[in-house]
C-alpha cells in the first residue's frame, strides 16, 4: 500500500507513523506530507530516512490511502483532490464528520457501513470515540435514552503549543499561550470555541457525532468539556440513562466482552482507569461503574483513553486495516 500521512510532523501525525510501524501496516511506499513550511524536513520511519513533501506532490504520487491530521481547511481543500486520483482519505479533522455523504467510523461499531465508494472517510473526535466505544454495546442491550457527560481533556488534544505552555508554566517562563488562561494548577471549562447555544464545538461534537456513529438520532447527549493539565489521555464521567432496566454485573460482562474495551473496576483494590496508565495504549478503559441512586435505569461510569491513540491515530489506522482486509482499497 502506498500510504500518505498528511500532517506527518504534527502530534497526531507522528503517532500515525508510529502506529503504522507498530501494527505492521502493509506500507510499500510511505509519503510524509506537511505544510510548505515543513517541506524538505527529514523524518525517520522504520529506520529509513524520508523527506517531507508538499500536498500537490503527494497527490501526484497517487497514494492508495491518505491519513489526514492537518486541520479542517486542509482537509476540505485537499481530501477531494486525493479522492479524484483514486486515493481513499481517512480524515481526523472535523471537516467531513457531519457531511451526510461521508461515513463517520469507529471500526468496532460501524465499519460494516464502508464500501469501495467511500473515498473520504471521517475519523470521529477523540472524546466521542472513547464514549461511543462504551455506549454502543450497552445501547444494543438496554437502549440508551440520555447521556450526561463531563470530560477532562488532555492538553495533547490541543497540540504541541499547549504542551509547551504547560512546560513553560512549570518552569515559570512566560511563553506563547495556547489557552486564554494558565493551564498549570487550573481547569479551563472551554475546549474549542463557543457556539450560539452556549456549548463549545467540542461539546456539540459529543452530541452530534454519537447519534451518527451509533445510528440513532433519539439518543440525547449533553456535554461539558474541560481542559486539564494532563498528557496521558482524556477522561470522561458518564451518566447513562437507559430505556430499559439494567444490572451492573451484566453491564460489566458486556463491556468485558467488547473488543477494544478493558474494564478496570474494583473499589476494594482501588482499581479504576487513569490517564497515567492509559497513556500509550489503544484500549478504552472503563471503571467506577455504579447505579445512579437518584433515578432508575441509570448508571455512572468513568472512561479513559489515550486521545492520540484510540482517540485519533489508532482508530484511523484500524479503519485502514478494515479497508485492506475487506479489499475496499
Ligand atoms: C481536543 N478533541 O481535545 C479535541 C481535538 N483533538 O482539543
Amino acid at each position: 500500500m502506498k500510504v500518505a500521512v498528511v500532517g506527518a510532523t504534527g502530534m497526531v501525525g507522528e503517532v500515525m507513523l508510529q502506529m503504522l510501524a507498530d501494527r505492521n501496516f502493509p506500507v510499500t511506499e510511505l509519503i510524509p506530507v506537511a505544510s510548505e513550511k515543513s517541506v524538505g524536513k527529514e523524518i525517520t520511519w522504520k529506520g529509513k530516512g524520508y523527506t517531507v513533501v508538499g500536498l500537490q506532490t503527494a497527490v501526484d504520487k497517487h497514494p492508495d490511502i491518505a491519513l489526514f491530521s492537518a486541520g479542517g481547511q486542509t482537509s476540505l481543500d485537499w481530501a477531494p483532490k486525493f479522492a479524484e486520483v483514486g486515493t481513499t482519505v481517512i480524515d481526523n479533522s472535523s471537516a467531513w464528520r457531519m457531511d451526510p455523504t461521508k461515513k463517520l467510523v469507529v471500526p468496532e461499531i460501524n465499519a460494516h457501513e464502508l464500501t469501495k465508494a467511500d473515498k473520504i472517510i471521517a475519523n470521529p473526535n477523540c472524546s466521542t470515540i472513547q464514549m461511543v466505544m462504551v455506549l454502543a454495546p450497552l445501547h444494543k442491550k438496554y437502549g440508551v435514552k440520555r447521556v450526561v457527560v463531563s470530560t477532562y481533556q488532555s492538553i495533547t488534544g490541543t497540540g504541541v503549543k499547549a504542551v509547551q505552555q504547560l512546560e513553560n508554566e512549570y518552569a515559570g517562563i512566560q511563553g506563547e499561550m495556547a489557552y486564554k488562561y494558565q493551564i498549570h494548577r487550573n481547569a479551563i471549562p472551554q475546549c474549542d470555541v463557543f457556539e450560539d447555544n452556549g456549548y463549545t464545538k467540542e461539546e456539540m461534537k459529543l452530541t452530534r457525532e454519537t447519534k451518527k456513529i451509533i445510528g440513532d438520532d433519539s439518543i440525547h447527549v449533553t456535554a461539558t468539556a474541560i481542559r486539564i493539565p494532563v498528557v496521558g489521555g482524556h477522561s470522561e464521567a458518564l451518566n447513562i440513562e437507559f430505556h430499559n432496566p439494567c444490572n451492573l454485573s451484566e453491564i460489566r460482562e458486556i463491556l468485558h466482552h467488547t473488543p477494544g474495551v478493558v474494564v478496570q473496576d474494583n473499589t476494594d483494590t482501588y482499581t479504576y482507569p487513569m490517564p497515567l496508565y492509559a497513556h500509550g495504549k489503544d484500549e478504552v478503559f472503563v471503571g467506577r461503574i455504579r447505579q445512579d441512586e437518584s433515578q432508575p435505569n441509570t448508571v455512572n461510569m468513568w472512561v479513559v483513553a489515550d486521545n492520540l491513540r484510540k482517540g485519533a491515530a489508532t482508530n484511523a489506522i484500524q479503519i485502514a486495516e478494515y479497508l485492506v482486509a475487506k479489499e475496499l482499497v
